[in-house]
């Protein structure tokens, strides 16, 4: 039985794990808790994750929550390129994952939450408009970040691209559109190639 479970079904930030997870080549037995359905509350799973949502991981013996946390931990732990090499590497993928966590999560979720995900009844057309507009300063400063590399800390794909991209999975599911940032869209266009990002968006797409 491998030593890592990934709790959390991939039609949630869960996601970003599965992707990890595939990045690092990693065997895992994927425990696919809801959210919707009460299952990330109950009891037992409280126990794992006591915020009562996904995903956390067990990972021998630690429990860990929050999803890029999780992929920072996995990438370290696993190297193979994806963590950086050196200590202002590192801390420019901390920079990134935070920036993506608190700067450009909130806006993208409530787009995309009253543009594709909500029954079309339950969509507010202005929270969609003020979350474009909060966007535009977040999807900007990415646009600048990648317009003299291909990624985010350079020329290698690294645990900064995995999380901010994984930020932005279902809105590049659900074709946003990003016209005006054009250095952003191919970067995205280029994580989501990746054949790790495929196999996260068939299980995301079976879930
Ligand atoms: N910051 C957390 C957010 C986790 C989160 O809110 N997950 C959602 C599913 S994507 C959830 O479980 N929601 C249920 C709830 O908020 O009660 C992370 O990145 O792991």
């Amino acid at each position: 039985m491998p030593d890592l479970k990934i709790y959390g079904i991939a039609k949630s930030r869960a996601v970003r794990n599965l992707w990890m997870a595939e990045e690092l080549g990693l065997a895992y037995d994927h425990v696919k808790v809801g959210w919707a359905d009460g299952g990330s509350k109950k009891p037992e799973y409280l126990k794992i994750n006591p915020n009562g949502t996904v995903p956390a991981i067990e990972d021998g013996g630690l429990r860990l929550f929050e999803s890029l946390a999780i992929n920072l931990y996995l990438a370290k732990k696993h190297g193979r390129g994806l963590y950086p090499a050196t200590l202002e590497d590192e801390a420019r993928a901390w920079q990134w994952t935070l920036w993506g966590a608190t700067e450009l999560e909130k806006p993208m979720v409530t787009y995309g939450l009253n543009t594709w995900m909500l029954p079309a009844e339950k969509r507010d057309a202005k929270a969609a408009a003020d979350a474009l507009k909060a966007l535009e300063r977040p999807l900007g400063v990415l646009n600048g970040a990648v317009a003299a590399t291909p990624y985010l800390l350079g020329a290698a794909f690294t645990v900064a691209d995995l999380n901010v991209a994984g930020i932005c999975f279902a809105a590049w599911m659900n074709k946003f559109d990003l016209g005006r940032w054009p250095n952003a869209r191919g970067w995205l266009d280029r994580c989501m190639a990746r054949p790790a990002a495929a196999k996260a968006r068939v299980l995301r797409e079976a879930a």
